[in-house]
């Protein structure tokens, strides 16, 4: 392969580029936070990083969603895509790049990438006829279907995995030559085992391959799709949109023309729902043009409702701008982060988030700094000095095994949830920071600072001592939860007086006053805001 040649600090990230044929709902934000998280944690580790998402406006779901909306097809997707974009900076998605498939210049890439495959001869003329999901966008093998009946009554044949309606669809078109890329694409997943995530996706992905796979058709007759970028040199054909689709990872890249940079350092997030469009389609479309494949590709479930896949006509889609102002933007990114897990489903309800968020940073996270920086405590409101002598048991100090089982768990709290972050297995960072929150909320009960006689110097350093401890482990829980919940992180370093230029993964170096070394911060001013980290949630009903 060609332009293999990797820069080291560059980092891109995508999200799926979202169908416009209905509103934002929860696992839209979800993939978006998702990617948002990876984007930040690279930037705080001194990556030159680009995070894009978007929307997908082509394909005959989006014409109909615009007959059926009166509108035309650009004015029908200009709306619904500023909703996701609205939705996205109020929850502070901070993508660098927001595509729309309907721009120039990805018209351009798409054409262009087109050319090259059929250049090289991969698109061929032929005939499709099979079944066909419009819902979807998806050709579905017989084995793939179901019968069902409509809510008229009437027989129809569905997609078995999504239950969507399928049609027969016959008609001479453009196809793809999947078939002759099995073994490579077996090649590349053998060879990159970390290429699809969670490794259970992995799996299927394999067993997918296993099989033979038929040729793909990759455009629709004119009569029947309009909307969408028409085959070059062939008016008759628009392109199939999930192909259209993928090559927005590519045109934001910058292909045809520069593209390598980011090209060679691109992570997909994905739902599980466009695994195959994401493991199998692509990197055969893109070994078909010449390019490198995605260095990962990240998958998560889905979030459901009441047991059910959250769908319009069920009605338990949950709003999730409506629901990150009742949690606070922060509170959405918190609990999707915790509770969701890539390999299973979750069932999303307002209790749990509330549940969730009062125990976990009100009271836990927030109470923790309530406490350490009160003023009973510290009434010079300063960052206390780390007494050596107080500490340790060696040396007469008060110290405790449990104290220092604590010390150990945050000095490598940044590696362990270093670790999750690359795995995008959040929730297990999110679970490793809980755990050595509630163990340094133990260390300041056990040694109850409160209690101490600050008259007596002696004491009076102890004191100072727990409370430098403490704050030393509130700095580290702000800066590593800089990528899920930002505004509340910035509160917390703020409050400390770490200043933004403090907050990097280099500048962690947690309690080196206990190695003999300086503290940048001892001594220094808190910072003035004292109001309340993440104000307690209270029940609806
Ligand atoms: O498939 N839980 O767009 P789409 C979690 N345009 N995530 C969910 C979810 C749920 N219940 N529902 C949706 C498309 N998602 C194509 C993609 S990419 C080149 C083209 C998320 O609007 C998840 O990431 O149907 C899923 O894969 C994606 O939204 C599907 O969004």
């Amino acid at each position: 392969l060609s332009h293999q040649c990797k820069d080291e600090r560059s980092y891109y990230i995508t999200t799926p580029i979202f169908y416009v044929n209905a509103s934002p709902h929860l696992g839209h934000l979800y993939s978006a936070v998702i990617a948002d998280c990876l984007h930040r944690y690279k930037l705080l580790q001194g990556f030159n990083s680009k995070f894009s998402t978007g929307t997908d406006e082509h394909g005959l779901k989006i014409q109909q969603a615009a007959e059926a909306a009166g509108k035309d097809p650009l004015t029908f997707c200009t709306d619904v895509s500023e909703r996701f974009k609205h939705l996205f900076s109020s929850c502070n998605i901070s993508y660098t790049d927001y595509i729309r498939t309907t721009e120039q210049r990805h018209r351009q890439a798409v054409e262009h990438f087109w050319s090259v495959l059929w250049k090289k001869g991969h698109i061929y003329k032929g005939h499709y006829e099979g079944w066909y999901s419009t819902q979807d966008e998806s050709f579905l093998t017989p084995m793939q279907v179901d019968d069902a009946v409509d809510s008229s009554g009437k027989e129809i044949k569905v997609s078995l995995e999504s239950g969507h309606k399928v049609e027969w669809m016959k008609e001479e078109n453009y196809m793809f030559r999947l078939s002759a890329f099995r073994s490579q694409l077996l090649d590349w997943l053998r060879g990159n085992p970390q290429a699809v995530q969670p490794e259970h996706f992995y799996q299927i992905v394999l067993q997918w391959l296993e099989h033979d796979l038929p040729d793909l058709s990759v455009s629709r007759h004119r009569s029947r799709l309009q909307w969408g970028i028409s085959v070059p040199n062939d008016p008759e054909q628009t392109i199939y949109v999930w192909l259209d689709a993928l090559v927005n990872y590519l045109t934001v890249a910058g292909y045809p023309d520069n593209h390598d940079q980011w090209w060679n350092v691109a992570h997909h997030v994905v739902g599980k729902d466009i695994l195959k469009f994401h493991a199998v389609y692509w990197p055969a479309f893109l070994l078909g043009a010449g390019l490198p494949l995605p260095q990962t590709i990240h998958v998560h479930s889905h979030w459901i409702a009441g047991g059910k896949k959250m769908s319009k006509s069920l009605g338990n889609v949950v709003d999730p701008l409506q629901r990150s102002q009742l949690f606070t933007t922060d509170g959405m990114r918190y609990f999707l982060l915790r509770q969701g897990v890539p390999d299973s489903d979750c069932d999303y309800t307002d209790h749990k988030v509330l549940k969730l968020l009062n125990a976990e940073l009100t009271d836990s996270l927030g109470g923790l700094l309530n406490r350490c920086t009160a003023t009973a405590l510290n009434p010079a409101q300063v960052y206390p000095s780390f007494c050596p002598l107080s500490f340790p048991r060696e040396q007469g100090g008060r110290a405790v095994v449990e104290d220092y089982l604590m010390l150990d768990a945050v000095k490598n709290l940044p590696a362990v949830v270093e670790q999750h972050y690359e795995s995008m297995h959040v929730y297990k960072a999110l679970e490793a920071i809980t755990a050595c929150v509630r163990q340094t909320n133990g260390f300041v009960h056990r040694h109850a600072p409160w209690k101490l006689d600050k008259r007596n110097s002696k004491e009076q350093r102890w004191l100072d001592t727990i409370i430098h401890v403490s704050l030393e482990c509130l700095r580290v829980y702000g800066t590593l939860l800089q990528p899920i919940v930002p505004e509340i992180s910035n509160k917390l370093l703020s409050r400390l007086g770490v200043q933004p230029g403090e907050r990097s993964w280099a500048a962690l170096n947690f309690l080196p006053t206990y190695q003999g070394m300086d503290c940048p911060f001892e001594g220094r001013a808190l910072g003035s805001d004292t109001g309340v980290l993440f104000s307690r949630l209270e029940s609806q009903n």
